[in-house]
């Protein structure tokens, strides 16, 4: 491989098994992690890691330049609950990040880039079912704001300096390997851990709140079908649907296969956010444009995080 990839925010949720899934494409070499912190065991003796602050552009320079990097993919944000209680730090985070990115781009020091985009830019007055990818796009979160600056300045920098940035609008995604911090939809994952452990779970979202979902397996597949493919003439940050369901409903699922588990419901101020995203999306437009499809239905994704969480009936 001529040119190398270099994940930053490697040690979080979906950068780790990015990592893991990349490595296994591209061979471990020519995959570079990257973060402030350290990365979990297999992340950091797969392959080579660097310490990054990407707050800092001449640190991402000089990784990009030690190992001949062409393509990164920006994981590092301070997700919706965090953001709530810091919206400053957070957006200056999140945007310092991705200028940082964009802006070796049009320098000519990156060819291509993978940011995330999130169900966090649809707000309140967005249709809360089958959200279609073109839409009202008014976010009431401080993340959704950031989310939604951030795909217009991916859309600038395509449109005036041709820049090749390419982006999913990410639901809630649910995996056992890393977890994730300062979500909304954390109680997905949490709610294993505490099935698991203690047979039962108190859900900060109330019974019926319905968001959109996703197994890790089938983002990471959107992900690097999304940065495999052709190159589109503009930037689009797509709609990615797979499950989309309640707590009580994944309480159910779970009880399939722990009987004793029992759920309770306190909602917090998490509520307030979870009220302003859809429930569904439709993202017909991924599915036509490369063919993206999820595999993993709910019944299945709660046999893989038991079985990955290691429960033994
Ligand atoms: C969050 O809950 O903040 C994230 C997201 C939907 O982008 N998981």
């Amino acid at each position: 491989m001529d040119s190398k990839i270099l994940i930053i925010g490697s040690s979080g949720q979906i950068g780790t098994e990015l990592v893991l899934s990349l490595r296994k494409i591209y061979g471990n070499e020519n995959v570079i992690a990257s973060d402030i912190r350290k990365g979990n065991y297999e992340v950091m003796e797969s392959g080579p890691f660097e310490f990054l602050d990407v707050t800092n552009k001449s640190e991402i320079q000089k990784i990009i330049e030690k190992h001949q990097v062409k393509e990164v993919y920006l994981m590092v944000a301070i997700l919706s609950v965090i953001a709530e209680q810091n919206p400053k730090m957070a957006w200056d985070l999140n945007m310092s990040a991705l200028f940082n990115v964009l802006d070796l781009a049009k320098e000519g020091q990156i060819k291509k880039i993978f940011w995330p985009s999130s169900i966090a830019v649809f707000g309140p007055d967005t249709p809360k079912y089958n959200t279609p990818q073109d839409t009202i796009i008014k976010p009431s979160t401080v993340y959704g704001i950031s989310k939604q600056a951030g795909e217009n300045w991916c859309a600038y920098y395509s449109n005036k300096y041709d820049v090749d940035v390419r982006s999913l609008r990410y639901p809630g995604l649910i995996s056992y390997k890393t977890t994730p911090g300062g979500g909304t939809t954390d109680y997905a994952v949490e709610i294993f851990y505490e099935a698991i452990k203690r047979k039962s779970y108190t859900s900060f979202l109330s019974e019926n709140t319905v968001l959109p979902m996703m197994y890790m397996d089938d983002a990471i597949n959107a992900t690097i079908g999304l940065m495999q493919k052709e190159r589109n003439s503009g930037y689009v940050s797509y709609n990615v649907g797979s499950l989309s369901f309640s707590p009580a409903q994944l309480a159910e699922a779970i009880k399939k296969r722990i009987p004793e588990f029992t759920i309770s419901y306190k909602p917090d101020a998490r509520q307030e956010i979870a009220n302003s995203w859809p429930q569904s999306v439709d993202d017909s437009v991924a599915r036509k444009n490369w063919g993206w499809q999820p595999k993993v239905d709910l019944d299945e994704m709660v046999r893989i995080m038991l079985l990955g969480l290691h429960y033994t009936i």
